[in-house]
């Protein structure tokens, strides 16, 4: 999307702006303004799981850190709750953890979901919609130890917890994602040299892996919707912007396209089709076929793909960011504002509603959040005005949180936390998204005081 087409600034929704200066970027009136998070990043204490584990292995961990008390949602999850209220969000995505609610197999702990419970209601009262998230990367140990997603048995196990769930909790919970990134989850966790549990490295368990999620998906999705038929199942996806590296080079660009269709396509058509391609195995899965009511979208960066054959365990692609681009902290990525226009489009050709639900990026700091959010924003207001089913944003995250293998280290958060004395102060993009969840718009003043320096592309003389 080039800049010229971002800069027409009317109301979407046909009213009058009425409550904000002329020059403005309106958004729809329902749109779910939200923060996202995850149990195990942010409840603190959860000791039965494989990530808990993983993290008293020396080495595994960035700066040996542990997620320890982490954000201490378990205890207060509401103190951070009456935060986003605050700011003005209307929805927020979070997620159950299964090892608190089944630590044993088929031994549900109605404590754990009582307290799950109180958090549902909790944001309720705050008139906060919750999004919940029944598998987030971690495992109960029970499950782990048994081969955890390498195992078919673990379908019937997903379904047994989800039934726990959805029947203790389903009257508070709207939309239900079944997966977070199960791509993610698989390669990382089975292709990623050791970075995540259980550390595996065979492309045939990634293939399987991820299979059996989208079997786990299709019996959590008939599930949900015969315990609820009022509520909506989707299912999250990590949409990986992928472009050659020199796009003179056939083979660069024959291998960007192979990993855009092996991270982006192939999981997501098998949703509709039910018919499963490489790295899934062959044949079709029916009971697989049209099985999310919307898709979740998380966009965070592109990566240039380069043709190496010295790098076979990567697939012969030598993943780059490009050279001089903007980097968030860490080099976890490029700032690529255009790419989460792009993976609107392509989530958009499978035709259902679409959830942004997730988007951000470590900045301690806080130095490049407050034009992130802008100029994101921007991309998304302009895939509204090409009329894309879009039905909110979630940013990612409400607070800083453990960063699974970077531990500590890399930021997400609106909000800065001190995990160690559990303090917390609002980042000026917490300021500057609280205004913008306030207002459902972006305009001039926001910009000339968060980010000046796009004043003149969003809004040129
Ligand atoms: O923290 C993660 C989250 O758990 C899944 N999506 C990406 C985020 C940032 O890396």
């Amino acid at each position: 999307m080039g800049d010229a087409a971002l800069t027409s600034q009317r109301d979407p929704t046909g009213e009058a702006p009425g409550h904000a200066p002329a020059a403005t970027f309106y958004f729809p009136k329902d749109f779910r303004w939200g923060t996202a998070t995850s149990s195990h990043q942010v409840e603190g204490n959860n000791t039965n799981n494989d990530w808990w584990a993983w993290e008293q292995e020396p080495g595994r961990i960035l700066n040996g850190d542990k997620s320890g008390l982490a954000c201490n949602w378990w205890e207060n999850a509401e103190a951070d709750f009456d935060r986003t209220a605050d700011m003005g969000t209307n929805a927020h995505r979070l997620s159950i953890e299964w090892s608190r609610v089944e630590p044993q197999p088929g031994l549900f702990d109605d404590d754990a979901l009582d307290r799950y419970r109180q958090m549902l209601q909790a944001l309720h009262d705050r008139g906060i919609e919750p999004m919940v998230t029944l598998h987030h990367f971690t495992n109960p140990l029970w499950l782990a130890e048994k081969g955890g997603w390498e195992e078919p048995s673990v379908v019937t196990d997903f379904r047994r917890y989800v039934r726990a769930v959805v029947e203790r909790l389903g009257d508070l919970v709207p939309l239900w994602v079944t997966i977070n990134e199960p791509m993610v989850y698989a390669v990382q966790a089975y292709l990623g040299m050791g970075s995540w549990p259980p550390g595996k490295n065979s492309l045939g368990l990634v293939g399987q892996v991820a299979r059996n999620m989208l079997q786990a998906h299709a019996a959590a999705y008939h599930l949900i919707h015969e315990l609820r038929p009022d509520s909506q199942v989707g299912i999250v996806r990590h949409w990986r912007i992928l472009e050659p590296s020199r796009s003179s080079s056939p083979l660069d660009r024959w291998l960007a396209g192979r990993l855009h269709c092996f991270f982006n396509r192939y999981f997501t058509d098998a949703l509709v089709t039910g018919r499963l391609r490489w790295p899934l195995g062959g044949g079709r899965m029916s009971e697989l076929a049209g099985t999310f009511d919307f898709l979740g979208l998380n966009y965070y960066t592109r990566e240039l793909v380069a043709f190496d054959l010295g790098h076979a365990g990567g697939l012969f692609a030598r993943r780059h960011f490009a050279p001089g681009a903007e980097m968030s902290d860490d080099d976890y990525g490029e700032v690529y504002p255009p790419g989460i226009y792009q993976a609107l489009k392509l989530a958009a050709a499978y035709r259902r509603p679409i959830y942004i639900t997730e988007n951000g990026l470590p900045d301690a700091d806080d130095d490049q959040r407050p034009r992130f959010i802008l100029s994101h924003l921007r991309q998304v207001w302009a895939a509204l005005q090409g009329n894309l089913p879009i039905m909110g944003y979630y940013h990612w995250s409400l607070i800083d949180n453990f960063e699974w293998d970077r531990g500590w280290q890399q930021r997400f958060g609106l909000i800065e936390l001190d995990p160690a004395t559990q303090e917390r102060r609002l980042r000026p993009s917490g300021e500057l998204y609280g205004r913008i969840c306030r207002s459902g718009c972006i305009d001039r003043d926001m910009v000339s005081q968060y980010a000046p320096e796009l004043l003149d592309q969003m809004f040129p003389a």
